[in-house]
Parts: structure tokens; sequence; C-alpha cells
């Protein structure tokens, strides 16, 4: 009997000796345990007006890719495209203000009403081709113009790229500004382009990109202004039979955060963003560069009637009186230090 009590005894203590010993212990996340701090996944949205396979939706889906990569899948970006979280660009802007979604690639078309000095880069004829275009907005200009969107609860990440917008009619062929007299124009909602196209002798309609389409099937109106892919991705040569290219604005498309969401991340997750926002750039803008004459040859197929000679400088003179009235709202130097970049 006394054997076993020694016995007991002994295996009491030698317990009490491994449980003091420190092994470790299966630690659970409510205490606090050994375990690495774990990180914590981050789930963003992105959200573009154009189909998935438009240069916004295409651009928004490499940076995802990259970031999650980047970041061995702690970031993970979902992609919504073609106006699946907003009628318009102005909509998914304010959404973007009140951190709805978090991430936004499109025109500047209607951020001049966010930020007022982002109206400066819908100019008529402001950039001369795409060399000028890079120089600009990949340098201070293009700095500046996005960090003013701090302003407005936006942080702009990097320019992308539109394009140059063409005008397109489903009434008649146009090739001079005098062809396009009368035509009713569905407008990006952004004051310079109004101002340009009523110079003109059009009648300009401001409208939400989802109505778009409709409003040109129903003849609410003749036709609108894109670039090329915009043109051929949302399939408007199914409702517009002419097309002119007449490049008369080169339209930006910056990728920009909620500044909300922004101010959440590390400092480390802010400069990969901000750098794979670069990276893609070039990539991005080259989506359209690099086919508009592979699409053009598409949209011919597909029965538009392409109007390739324009006289640009007749469409610039044209909407000459537009340009002084610009002059006056920003100031000649900053449109000439914008036109004077080599
Ligand atoms: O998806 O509203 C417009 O015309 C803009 O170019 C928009 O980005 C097209």
């Amino acid at each position: 009997m006394r054997k076993l009590v020694v016995i007991a005894v002994a295996i009491f203590l030698v317990a009490l000796v491994v449980a003091c010993s420190g092994a470790p212990k299966q630690s659970s996340p409510q205490q606090g345990g050994t375990t690495a701090k774990s990180e914590a996944k981050i789930q963003l949205k992105a959200a573009t007006m154009t189909p998935m396979e438009h240069m916004y939706s295409q651009g928004a889906k490499r940076f995802a890719d990259l970031i999650k990569e980047r970041t061995n899948g702690r970031i993970q970006i979902s992609v919504y495209p073609d106006g699946q979280l907003g009628k318009g660009e102005r909509e998914l802007l304010e959404a973007l203000q009140q951190g709805i979604i978090d991430i936004y690639v499109g025109s500047t078309g209607p951020i001049g009403g966010f930020s007022p000095s982002m109206l400066l880069v819908d100019i008529p004829f402001l950039f001369r081709d795409y060399q000028h275009v890079d120089k600009v907005l990949d340098g201070p200009i293009g700095k500046q113009l996005l960090d003013d969107l701090e302003k407005a609860n936006l942080k702009g990440l990097a320019f992308w790229e539109n394009g140059f917008r063409n005008l397109t009619n489903s009434k008649r062929p146009v090739k001079t500004p005098e062809d396009a007299k009368g035509l009713k124009i569905r407008t990006m909602e952004n004051p310079v382009h109004l101002t340009a196209w009523k110079t003109l002798g059009v009648n300009p309609v401001p409208m939400p990109w989802a109505e778009v389409y409709g409003a040109l099937q129903q003849r609410v109106v003749d036709g609108q202004e894109n670039p090329v892919p915009v043109i051929l991705n949302s399939k408007l040569y199914e409702v517009q039979k002419y097309l002119t290219m007449t490049q008369h604005v080169y339209s930006p498309a910056p990728i920009i955060m909620s500044l909300k969401k922004w101010q959440t991340l590390s400092k480390e997750d802010q400069d990969l963003f901000i750098k794979t926002a670069q990276e893609v750039a070039p990539w991005q803008r080259n989506l359209g560069r690099q086919n508009e004459q592979k699409m053009l040859s598409e949209l011919e197929a597909k029965g538009m009637q392409i109007e390739r000679n324009v006289d640009k400088s007749l469409w610039q003179k044209a909407m000459q009186p537009a340009f002084e009235e610009f002059a006056k709202q920003f100031g000649k130097d900053k449109i000439e230090s914008i036109m004077n970049v080599k």
C-alpha cells in the first residue's frame, strides 16, 4: 500500500514539473495564445461601368491579381464591371466617397464635380498625342491632379486610360463640324464637354453611362462620343451607324480609392497599391493603343461606316470659342502649362 502512495506522489510531482516547465500549450485565439499575430484578410470591391473585356475592367483585374499575389492572398479585390454597382460614374464616385465601394476605374468625366481641377484634362484638343499624354499625366501636373482628389475624400492611385474620344451617330455621315450641327449628342455630365459641343452647334444631352445604350436605341439622342474601345466593348455598333474619328478630347481614366478605406491600409500596403497601380498603367493604356486599328476593322465588320480622314483643325477651330471660356475659367497659364509640355 505504502508503495502505491509513493508511486502516485511521484507521478503527481512529475506532472507538476512538466506543467510548470512552459511546455507549449494549445493556444486559442481568445487567449491570445502563442500563435503569430494572424494577418486579417482584406476584401475590397472595385467598380467600373464597362464590360469585363474593356480596358478599365481588364486593368482592374490585373491590379487585383497582382495585389493578391504580392500579399499572398491577404488582400483580395473583387472587380464588379458593367455598372453592376451604379448607373453612372458620378454615382460610383459618390459611393467611393462614402466608402460603399473601395476602388473606381473610370473616366474623368464627372470627377470635375468632386475635384474642380480635374476639369482641366477634359478640354478639347488639349493633348497632342499619346506621348504628350504620358508626359503630362505621369509628371508633376498629373500628380497634383491626383493629390487634389484627397479634398474630396478620394485617393488617386494612378492615371490609366479611356482614350481619345470620337463622335458616333445614327443619322448621317459626319466629316466636318458643319455636318454635326443640329444633332442631339449625349455627353458626360461635364460642363467642359457641354460648352464645347454647344459651341459647335450640337444639342448636348448630359446623361449617366448606364442610360446611353437605351437612349441611342430609342433615338432619344442621335449620337454620343467615346474612345474606340468603349464603342466596341459596349456594342454601340448595334445602335450607331456612323463613326467620325474626331479625337476631340483625350479621356484619362484614373484608378481611385476611397480615402476612408485607403487610410485603413498599412503604409507598406499603401506603397504597394501605388506602385502596382503605376506599374499597370502602361500595360492598361496599351490595351487600347495597340489594338485601335484592329477594333476599327471589327466595327466596320459589324456594319459601322467610319470616317477616318477628319480635318481636326476644323473641329478645333469650331470649338475655339469654348477654349476662350476655359482659359477664363482655369487661367490661360494652366492650360498652356499642359500644352507646352514637350
Ligand atoms: O464608360 O460616360 C462616358 O462616356 C465615359 O467615357 C465612361 O467611362 C464610358
